[in-house]
């Protein structure tokens, strides 16, 4: 018989599923369910509820129920052998709310399956929305937080990160202060990734070590409720805060109402969630320490997984638990594919294509011009006042401005994840300018490692499957161990293996020190 695991993952825009069988090692199934257009009752856009202030962005959590009937619907439809699946998993956006009543347990333990998820959790919340993690409103809370936990290095080497206007903690803190009365009501607060574990499992989950860590509230090394974080966030939290577990641990058999309604095997586990990042470190196969991933997506984000837990002092990576057990870090840098595409439009360069063309007619450090290209307000380093900033460069060589912006991301994610102590061997580039090679190359050289392009159409949905695997295999007694879960699931795409030139590496060693210094000079100046 087939080993089917599903993975769920609910993210900004959507939720998706795979699944995978774990005796033939293949993705047998994927689908993804747009918010936006399956859902438009929500009036939602890009899955977030405008709002006027746009540093507020909210999602309505019904929306994320209401995808989950929808999505198993699909996958009945689709003739998945629901009945054959041995354990689900999941994981989230990360840091986003959610904020259940008293009646919430009842209502998990008792889903009418004659009832959608949304008329029976209609009711359950004390809050109608979740802020999310692209909310940027609690800069007041913050700096509260942080001055009460003795500044960002305790901060961060407390919780693993410094406070972060996104992290549940400041957002917690924000409702606490803003609607004391709804706060009072709060029976439980949920991520979005425990909210929906919860759906599955027919009861309050826990919150796992990895999305736990995305709140200023978890002791990264105990793995436990820090009492100094949540004395500084809000009253009463310890009684609010679900139980910490391991990702993928197993919580029950899944929910009746999933087997009534979509014949899912009552045997069937529902395990511990995490974050959309830990379960994409699993997806992409980065198991053992000292592996690094870079995806070059809407924003960039550096990636890896890491055997002791080291946090950064200057408050600016953050440390999370990883699936396997250990730890992983993610440093998050707004001004990626954005600042990408403002540079080709200013310049009017066609296409990607004719973009790559004219980086690899400039040569390696660009003769020593830098630019900065924080076009929006940069989370690394932190520039809260947009602007692009040129030293050196001529504004009007369209060539060497397009190299410019390549070079100075891929020198900002050195400079800036030197606090790691990792000496990556090898890098694994994913995401959409992960196809250039040009820009692959400037990333080897700036780096002096090889770069391996990796390419999983949705990483952290398998990594949730392949968690589920190993949850269940964990329950059976079995003992997994990742490396071989992880095997022959991903592989880096054939040709793509770029090794540096060693003479362009000893260039950025030397442009690195002129690169800290421009950002030094510009951040005095924004
Ligand atoms: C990570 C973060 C985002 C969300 C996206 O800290 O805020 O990557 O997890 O879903």
């Amino acid at each position: 018989m087939a080993k089917l695991f599903l993975g769920l993952d609910s993210s900004t825009q959507s939720l998706s599923a795979v699944v995978i069988d774990l005796d033939t090692r293949k993705v047998v199934y994927e689908k993804s369910l747009n918010f936006d257009q399956a859902l438009a009752q929500f009036q939602t856009r890009n899955g977030v509820l405008p709002n006027r202030d746009p540093l507020v962005k909210h999602s309505p959590p019904l929306l994320w129920a209401a995808a989950l009937d929808l999505l198993f619907a699909q996958m009945k439809r689709d003739k998945i052998e629901l009945g054959k699946i041995l354990a689900v998993s999941g994981s989230g956006q990360q840091h986003g709310s959610v904020y259940l009543n008293e009646k919430a347990g009842e209502a998990l333990a008792g889903l009418d399956s004659q009832k959608t998820l949304v008329e029976n959790l209609n009711g359950i919340f004390a809050r109608k929305t979740s802020p999310i993690w692209m909310d940027s409103s609690t800069a007041t809370e913050c700096a509260e937080i942080r001055k009460k936990l003795g500044g960002i290095k305790y901060t961060a080497s407390r919780t693993g990160s410094d406070t972060f206007e996104r992290f549940t903690g400041p957002q917690i803190r924000k409702f606490y202060k803003t609607e004391p009365k709804a706060y009072d009501k709060t029976a439980s607060i949920a991520l979005v990734s425990s909210f929906m574990a919860s759906l599955l499992a027919g009861k309050i989950a826990p919150i796992d070590f990895g999305d736990g860590a995305g709140m200023n509230l978890m002791d990264i090394r105990r793995k436990n409720w820090n009492h100094d974080a949540m004395k500084a966030t809000a009253p009463s939290l310890a009684k609010k805060l679900p139980p910490l577990a391991d990702s993928g641990q197993v919580i029950g058999p899944v929910s009746a109402y999933f087997v009534k309604k979509f014949g899912l095997n009552p045997g069937a586990l529902a395990t511990v969630w995490t974050g959309d990042n830990p379960a994409s470190v699993i997806g992409l196969g980065l198991i053992k320490p000292g592996q690094v991933a870079i995806s070059l997506g809407t924003s960039d984000t550096f990636f890896g997984t890491m055997g002791k837990c080291q946090t950064d002092e200057a408050g600016e990576g953050h440390v999370f638990g990883s699936p396997t057990g250990g730890y992983m870090t993610l440093i998050c840098f707004k001004n990626g594919s954005l600042a990408r595409e403002k540079i080709r439009e200013l310049y009017k360069i066609a296409d990607w294509k004719k973009f790559g063309e004219l980086v690899a007619q400039t040569p390696p450090g660009n003769r020593g011009g830098i630019l900065l290209p924080w076009f929006e307000a940069e989370i690394v380093p932190r520039v809260n006042r947009p602007g692009i900033h040129r030293f050196g460069l001529d504004p009007k060589d369209s060539a060497a401005n397009c190299r410019a912006v390549f070079e100075a991301q891929m020198l900002s994610m050195r400079l800036h994840s030197q606090w790691m102590q990792m000496a990556p061997g090898k890098i694994f580039a994913t995401g959409g300018a992960s196809h250039d090679r040009a820009l692959l190359q400037i990333l080897a050289n700036v780096m002096n490692c090889r770069v391996l392009r990796i390419e999983v159409s949705k990483s952290a949905a398998l990594g949730a499957a392949l968690q589920a695997a190993h949850g269940w295999l964990a329950a059976a007694g079995k003992n997994p161990q990742w490396e071989k879960l992880v095997a022959g699931f991903t592989a880096p795409v054939a040709g793509t293996d770029i090794r540096p030139d060693k003479k362009a590496a000893r260039i950025y060693d030397q442009l690195i020190e002129t690169y800290a210094a421009c950002e030094n000079a510009a951040m005095d100046t924004v």
